[in-house]
């Protein structure tokens, strides 16, 4: 619209997109606990918590199809001594999230990461005819790079105060020490949604076993955080 055109619109043109807006703002104030509008969602966070029976659920993401939104809910947690916080994704569309604690920066995962290769090695893909190739470019030494899925933020991966590194099972059900220096939930799908050959993973459930506070964030989206305060 030029500015032209605006200086010629009637003023009864202007008069009903006053109305309209009007109408809008009616039906939010109806909204439901259920609505997934940003507007609904932000307000949620403030005054929305889920928790009974020792038991804090948070929503990594939610949103509709048009407007996921990359924001945990709520996100701050308060639980006591040997309470669990369930970790899930009730986002429309396939979005993942992780839930990644961090508790020593040299343990910072990226999800994906180069890998040296020999440069004899072929690489072919497994399904006849794909339309795939993976990303393989030179590296130091007569090596290749191989660009990959990094599998200690696709999956459930602790890693303890010794360096230690255990994977575990998809939906991971996980007793915190407080000693870790890395633990991750691995890629939380909306349940049903996770793409073919990636692990299902719907949930993360952590049993906070000492007192303090645990920061997290996700690996996907590195805006979205959020914290569990343990007393
Ligand atoms: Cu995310």
């Amino acid at each position: 619209m030029t500015a032209s055109s605006l200086a010629a619109q009637p003023t009864g043109q202007a008069g009903e997109n006053k109305q309209q807006q009007g109408q809008g703002n009616s039906i939010m104030q109806g909204a439901s606990q259920n609505d997934e509008r940003p507007s609904v969602q932000y307000q949620l966070n403030k005054k929305y918590h889920d928790y009974k029976d020792g038991v804090f659920m948070v929503r990594a993401g939610g949103g509709s199809k048009v407007s996921p939104l990359t924001l945990f809910f709520p996100n701050h947690a308060e639980i006591k001594v040997g309470e669990k916080v369930v970790f899930y994704n009730p986002t429309k569309v396939g979005e993942p999230h992780t839930v990644t604690f961090t508790i020593d920066n040299s343990t910072f995962a990226d999800f994906v990461a180069p890998f040296i290769i020999g440069n004899k090695t072929s690489i072919t893909s497994a399904v006849p005819n794909a339309n795939a190739e993976p990303i393989v470019m030179p590296g130091q030494n007569g090596t290749n790079l191989i660009i990959a899925l990094n599998i200690r933020s696709m999956m459930p991966t602790v890693i303890d105060s010794t360096g230690k590194v255990t994977y575990l099972p998809p939906n991971a059900n996980y007793t915190f020490t407080g000693t870790e220096k890395y633990v991750n939930s691995g890629w939380i799908w909306p349940k049903g949604q996770s793409p073919q050959g990636l692990p299902p993973i719907d949930s993360f459930t952590v049993t906070f076993s000492k007192a303090g506070t645990y920061n997290y964030y996700c690996q996907v989206h590195p805006w979205m955080d959020g914290d569990v305060v343990v007393k």
